[in-house]
């Protein structure tokens, strides 16, 4: 699998850190192939973070996750979950390595700026949470050659 589903999450848009965050991305040597800025619903919000409904902090997670817009993002590049993972950093920006997404510009373990799909499966079920097949565009093999 060489695709997962980026999220800059609302605290990060709100801070005007969104173009840095991206610029970061491409630095990283990652592909994006599809991007959109949205505003979750609660019953949208509620289902990209079902995994966690018996967790302590969801409805928190949930209310932070609709009060502002959210930038989706697909990112393509060799093995993409663990290297997007690796490049954001530890859920709470604390523990986040130096230099990662969470330790620059994540606040706490909820208002972390941004999110990362943690499973190759995963990131197939939250790419189709937010794209239809029509959205994504693959880079073409000859443009690659070409940069
Ligand atoms: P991650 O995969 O690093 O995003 O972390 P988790 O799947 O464990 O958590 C998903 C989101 O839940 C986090 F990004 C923020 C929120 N969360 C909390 O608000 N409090 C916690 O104690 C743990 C997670």
């Amino acid at each position: 699998m060489n695709r997962t589903l980026a999220l800059i999450k609302p605290d990060a848009i709100a801070a005007g850190q969104a173009g840095k965050i991206i610029d970061h991305i491409l630095q990283a040597g990652f592909r994006i192939i599809a991007l959109k800025m949205v505003r979750l619903n609660r019953a949208q919000a509620e289902a990209f973070y079902a995994i966690h409904r018996e967790r302590p902090f969801f409805a928190s997670l949930v209310e932070f996750m609709t009060s502002g817009p959210v930038i989706a993002l697909v990112l393509e590049k060799e093995n993409a979950v663990s290297a997007y993972r690796a490049l954001m950093g530890a859920t709470d920006p604390v523990k986040a390595a130096p230099g990662t997404l969470r330790a620059l510009y994540g606040q706490t373990i909820e208002r972390n700026a941004v999110h990362g799909s943690d499973t190759p499966e995963n990131a197939q079920r939250e790419i189709a949470f937010f794209f239809s097949e029509m959205e994504l565009h693959p880079v073409e093999a000859s443009i690659l050659s070409a940069v």
